[in-house]
This record gives C-alpha cells, sequence and structure tokens, in this order.
C-alpha cells in the first residue's frame, strides 16, 4: 500500500481513471503545482498536501484503468492500492471527489458494462458508498462538452442518480479545472463539510 500519508486526521481525496485532471485539479485546490502530463500515469505515488497549523490533508491518487505503456499487472497493483487506502483512511476521509472526464466518462463506462463486469468508476462509487464516504463525481473537461446538460444527465444516470442531474448538486459537479472553474465542486464539498460539522475547513475550498 501506500506509505505516503502524513499524520493528520480529515482527509479529502481525489479519485478517478489516469489522465482525467486529478492533479490540475489539486492545483487549483491548493495553489500548488505538482506533475501533470499528456501522458497517462504521470502521477504513480499520491500526492499529498497538508497545512502546518491544520490537522487536514488533501490527497491526489494515481489514475486507474487504461495507461497506455502501463503492463495490465501494474495496472491493476495500483487500483488495489487505492482500494485499500481509501478502505484504511475511510473514517477519516470527510469527502471523496471522484473524478470523470465529461467528454469521455459515457463511452468509457457503457464499454465496460457488462454481465459480470462493472466499470472502474461505478465500482469506485459504490466502495466509497459501502464505506459510508460521502462522494462528489466531478465532471472535468467540460470545457469539451457541447451537450452539456444531455452529458450530465446522461452521467447522473450511468451512476444511477436520476436525471436530472439539476437534482444532484451536491453530488454531480460540472467542472473545467484546466481553467480554474471549479466554483461547482467548492460548493459541494464545501456541504459536505458542513454536514460533517467541520465548518473550519470550509477556507480551504
Ligand atoms: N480540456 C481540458 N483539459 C484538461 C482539464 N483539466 C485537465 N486537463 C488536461 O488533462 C491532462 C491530464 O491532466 P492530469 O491533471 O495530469 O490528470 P490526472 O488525472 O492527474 O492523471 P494521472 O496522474 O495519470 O492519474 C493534462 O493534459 C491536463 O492539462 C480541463 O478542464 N479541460
Ligand atoms: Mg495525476
Amino acid at each position: 500500500m501506500f506509505e505516503t500519508r502524513p499524520d493528520r486526521d480529515a482527509e479529502v481525496v481525489l479519485v478517478g481513471r489516469s489522465n482525467v485532471g486529478k492533479s490540475t485539479l489539486m492545483r487549483e485546490l491548493t495553489g500548488h503545482s505538482f506533475a501533470k502530463g499528456r501522458k497517462p500515469g504521470v502521477t504513480r505515488q499520491p500526492n499529498h498536501y497538508d497545512w502546518v497549523s491544520e490537522d487536514f490533508v488533501i490527497t491526489d491518487l494515481p489514475g486507474f484503468g487504461f495507461m497506455s505503456g502501463v503492463p495490465e499487472e501494474r495496472r491493476e497493483a495500483i487500483k488495489t492500492d487505492i482500494v485499500r487506502y481509501l478502505e484504511t483512511y475511510a473514517e477519516n476521509i470527510l469527502v471523496a471527489v471522484v473524478v470523470v472526464d465529461g467528454k469521455s466518462a459515457v463511452d468509457i463506462i457503457d464499454r465496460h458494462t457488462g454481465a459480470d463486469e462493472v466499470p472502474h468508476d461505478v465500482e469506485f462509487v459504490m466502495l466509497l458508498r459501502d464505506l459510508e464516504v460521502p462522494t462528489i463525481i466531478a465532471v472535468n473537461k467540460m470545457d469539451k462538452v457541447d451537450d452539456r446538460d444531455d452529458r450530465l444527465d446522461d452521467i447522473a444516470d450511468r451512476f444511477g442518480l436520476l436525471p436530472p442531474w439539476t437534482q444532484w448538486r451536491d453530488t454531480i459537479a460540472p467542472i473545467t479545472a484546466k481553467r480554474g472553474e471549479i466554483a461547482a465542486l467548492t460548493d459541494a464539498v464545501n456541504g459536505h463539510l458542513e454536514d460533517a460539522k467541520r465548518d473550519d475547513l470550509k477556507k480551504f475550498f
């Protein structure tokens, strides 16, 4: 398992397929630049960002799923490590942000939905639900999506949330991390922090 976590109590995690923009979002949230790239699989170990004065950490987990040039075995190992990390720290994680690519998420999910197959993204949302971790689906790269409401309705549907997506603003947050357009996400995170009576952490979002 990843052995990098600083000794902090409360945590917000970013999780998602490779190349969806987690590290870009992490930069927007923290103001600190993390390696990001064109090539999937850039983040191999978690990026943790914490503050000297606060018992709080934001974690950008490595991406799962297809990464060109990364063997299947290695990809499975990364996914197992992510699952273990979430299970181990479920009590600490106040909010999990599952980042998906607005342009490709529906196609990828549909391609991997079968009799004995659950797509990774859906599987992670189900795992987080089982772990009782409040979860937000951040739909990133909205700058590349034309049919915004239709696309978001389809994404809601694929995660088992009855459309219209606008009923789920605490769960579905359309963003364009690259341009810093992340207000839908920070609003949703803050709502969950309020629910958890952690208003003290709202200043980070
Ligand atoms: N068009 C568009 N591209 C974006 C957006 N956010 C990130 N990207 C691009 O997507 C690519 C991948 O971004 P990363 O932040 O490295 O993705 P990641 O999810 O951390 O990837 P891994 O570390 O492999 O898991 C980069 O080329 C980013 O510039 C966005 O809102 N719109
Ligand atoms: Mg990354």
